[in-house]
């Protein structure tokens, strides 16, 4: 068997329910533990629908998706649950405290496990500055914490749960360049072993991926590294200097 947290996609198609066009058309691709694979195209191409398929939110129409070689389709939700870490792109706080929300998917965390995820996601700052640090209050939704503040504790959260595969939805575009590049220096020990998945809008949260997916009304027009898709993509150059 492929190693844990390995998602494989076999020519999967998907459309959601009630529409007539697929969203996502015969989609390929390995993304290895030890490596990480970014997504980048267009508003719309299909991104985030290709994402939420790994975690189950829905399941493909066509084709076949495996995690570690097993069918996504036989692996319970806990199994799921347990493996992969999803930051969706609009990223969610619960009511409750930063601790709550940030053992989520990691119960016995003690806190020092905490204040690492934190450290890593550039948010160990912002939370020790507040009354109460890591049991001061999320108010439903998150509202009283910032944007930026609210992907990064998402992230800490999908840190916690030291899972074998992680799902990044565009969270880093939030950022600004500074931060992002802190973050993603930091991510790179801690990930080390698990299948990184990425979409991203700043072709320079990417650069360094070992393959770049780009997608294009749902199809992967091109494939490859950074520099071989400047040479080999006219949709990759046109994302790169728009
Ligand atoms: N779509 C639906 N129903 C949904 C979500 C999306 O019909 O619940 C459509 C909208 C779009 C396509 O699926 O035509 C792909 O949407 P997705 O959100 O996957 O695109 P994206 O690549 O993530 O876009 P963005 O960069 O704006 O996040
Ligand atoms: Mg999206």
């Amino acid at each position: 068997l492929p190693a844990p947290g390995t998602v494989e996609f076999k020519n999967v198609t998907f459309g959601y329910p009630g529409a007539e066009a697929p969203v996502l058309s015969d989609i390929s691709f390995t993304a290895k533990p030890g490596q990480t694979t970014a997504i980048i195209g267009s508003t719309g191409a299909g991104k985030t629908t290709l994402l939420n398929l790994i975690p189950r939110l829905y399941d493909a129409t066509e084709g076949e998706i495996l995690i570690g070689g097993l069918p996504l389709r036989e692996l319970g939700r806990e199994t799921i649950s347990q493996n992969i870490s999803s930051v969706p792109q609009r990223p969610y706080l619960f009511s409750g405290t930063i601790a709550s929300n940030l053992r989520f998917g990691a119960q016995e965390a003690e806190e020092e496990d905490l204040w690492e995820a934190l450290r890593i996601a550039q948010a160990d700052g912002f939370v020790a500055e507040r009354e109460g640090q890591l049991e001061s209050k999320i108010s439903q939704g998150g509202t009283n914490v910032s944007g930026g503040q609210r992907q990064r504790l998402c992230i800490a959260r999908a840190l916690a749960a030291k899972p074998k595969t992680y799902l990044f939805d565009d969270s880093f575009s939030a950022l600004d360049v500074s931060t992002d590049a802190k973050l993603r220096a930091a991510l790179v020990e801690p990930t080390k072993d698990a299948a990184v998945i990425i979409v991203a809008q700043r072709v320079s949260t990417i650069t360094e991926a070992d393959q770049i997916l780009v997608l294009d009304h749902g199809e992967i027009v091109a494939r490859g590294t950074h520099e071989e898709l400047l040479e080999s993509s006219e949709t990759y150059q046109e994302i790169v200097t728009s």
